[in-house]
């Protein structure tokens, strides 16, 4: 087992990962920018190194100077956490010829899920539900037109190195299709230094429905059930459930054999996760696949009282998993706390907390680095906490959650949780009848101001 791992990352996800280092008796290395000098997960780790200044290429996307601090502690792995480099695979490979177990997928997984159009030619070999579209990537604007016409608009032109809604471009008939595509070109160019597109059908008013798995070194994979992952806005997710309220045990089944069937295709290692678009008829196609820990991994951990970041050091260190599969009874919703001003086009609010107190009892957790007197930088993603509630029905927990929000007091910046007290009172919201355009179509932000 390792004994001591540097944690490549910031904020509640470092101290998340810390904290189960701490239990599993490994020490740790917390990296930090000047910005990050006071952050609470440089006070947990047993170490810390200064990795630079606060613009992330000069610190936690540096590659260099991360692996330094790895080499000067003495670090033999090091958890990338998510977002930063824990996709990169460049880092991967880097860790490797340094002898630095990277807790993470190869390079060569990386590149492999990580080109969209690639991942999704792969799960569809194994018999993953794929969304109907081109073969691959599309050429020429007269192949898409012809592709098109064949699969019927609305379609949705999508960039292979994107992800996450990034030069993404829905196209409803033939006139609109020349300037989208030229958008999403020059976008995923821009973007992503890659202008590979692909085609497919849009499927419409769907749910982004996810599913955790667990592969080991020696090919044995499990999933933990889904995450409905639907109320984002502007393809940033605000809350996570599980279960999801339109999934039948028929259909999580299915889901769950799909994603262990792609996994197990590509010998996936360590935690990922699988996305599916649902479509109002029940059925589940192929979106994305994430071989990083998730932000919204609590959820699942709290209806399975399974400890993700020690089952991705377990996998890491070559320790086999038992392989069951979870179907958990009970219920968790997690909604992101960001320093942002809903009443204000959720711009960020960056600031010094003067006043802080943190919601608790039964079925509540929360995940966060902040503390009253706690500065957050402008520097980096705006969430400042994760709060997590579960318990035996989907109407205990909105009840609890919205309970446990209103206990929520940070003063001093602005935050998301009026939006998400209003959400929770929210008869759309409460039905479970929602899809991903919610938030935009339906939901009413003006009354927050
Ligand atoms: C789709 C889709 C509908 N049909 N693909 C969004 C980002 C990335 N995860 C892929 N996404 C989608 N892909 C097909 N064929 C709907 C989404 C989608 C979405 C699209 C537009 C606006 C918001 C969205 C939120 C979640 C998913």
């Amino acid at each position: 087992m390792f004994k001591k791992i540097l944690i490549a990352n910031r904020g509640e996800i470092a101290l998340r990962v810390i904290r189960t280092c701490k239990e599993m008796d490994i020490r740790t290395v917390a990296v930090y920018s000047t910005a990050d000098r006071e952050s609470l997960h440089v006070r947990f780790a047993d170490e810390a190194v200064c990795i630079g200044a606060p613009p992330s290429k000069d610190s936690y996307l540096n590659i260099p100077r991360i692996i330094s601090a790895a080499e000067i502690t003495n670090a033999d792995a090091i958890h990338p956490g998510y977002g930063f480099l824990s996709e990169n695979e460049e880092f991967s490979a880097v860790c490797h010829e340094y002898g630095i177990k990277f807790i993470g997928p190869s390079p060569q997984m990386i590149n492999l899920m990580g080109d969209k159009s690639t991942a999704k030619d792969t799960m569809k070999k194994a018999g993953v539900p794929t969304i109907p579209g081109s073969d691959g990537l599309v050429g020429t604007i007269e192949e898409g037109l012809k592709i098109a016409k064949k699969i019927k608009y609305p379609v949705i032109v999508k960039a292979t190195a994107g992800g996450g809604g990034k030069g993404m471009r829905i196209i409803k008939n033939e006139s609109e299709f020349k300037k989208a595509w030229d958008e999403a070109k020059r976008e995923s160019a821009a973007a992503f230094g890659n202008d590979g597109l692909y085609l497919e059908k849009f499927v419409e008013e769907p749910r982004h429905i996810e599913i955790q798995i667990v592969g080991d070194q020696y090919g044995k994979v499990c999933h933990l059930s889904e995450r409905d992952c639907s109320i984002q806005r502007r393809h940033q997710k605000l809350v996570e459930e599980t279960p999801s309220p339109v999934v039948t045990q028929e259909l999580r089944e299915k889901m769950g054999a799909a994603a262990i069937r792609g996994a197990e295709a590509i010998k996936y290692e360590g935690a990922g996760t699988i996305e599916f678009l649902v479509d109002k008829h029940g059925d589940f196609y192929f979106m994305e696949m994430n071989t990083r820990i998730q932000v919204e991994h609590p959820i699942t951990e709290e209806v399975t009282d399974y400890d993700l970041i020690k089952e991705q050091i377990k996998v890491a260190a070559g320790v086999p998993i038992s392989g069951t599969n979870y179907f958990p009874n009970l219920f968790a919703m997690e909604c992101r706390i960001n320093a942002e001003d809903p009443a204000n086009g959720f711009r960020p609010s960056p600031g010094k907390i003067v006043n802080l107190h943190m919601p608790g009892g039964h079925g509540v957790r929360i995940d966060s680095h902040i503390y009253a007197g706690y500065t957050i930088p402008p520097n980096y993603d705006s969430m400042i906490a994760k709060l997590i509630v579960s318990g035996q029905s989907r109407e205990e927990v909105i009840t609890r959650m919205k309970r446990a929000l209103s206990e929520f007091v940070i003063e001093g910046i602005k935050t998301t949780i009026p939006f998400h007290l209003k959400l929770m009172d929210n008869q759309i919201f409460r039905s479970g009848k929602f899809t991903t355009s919610f938030l935009e179509t339906s939901f009413n932000f003006d009354d927050l101001k």
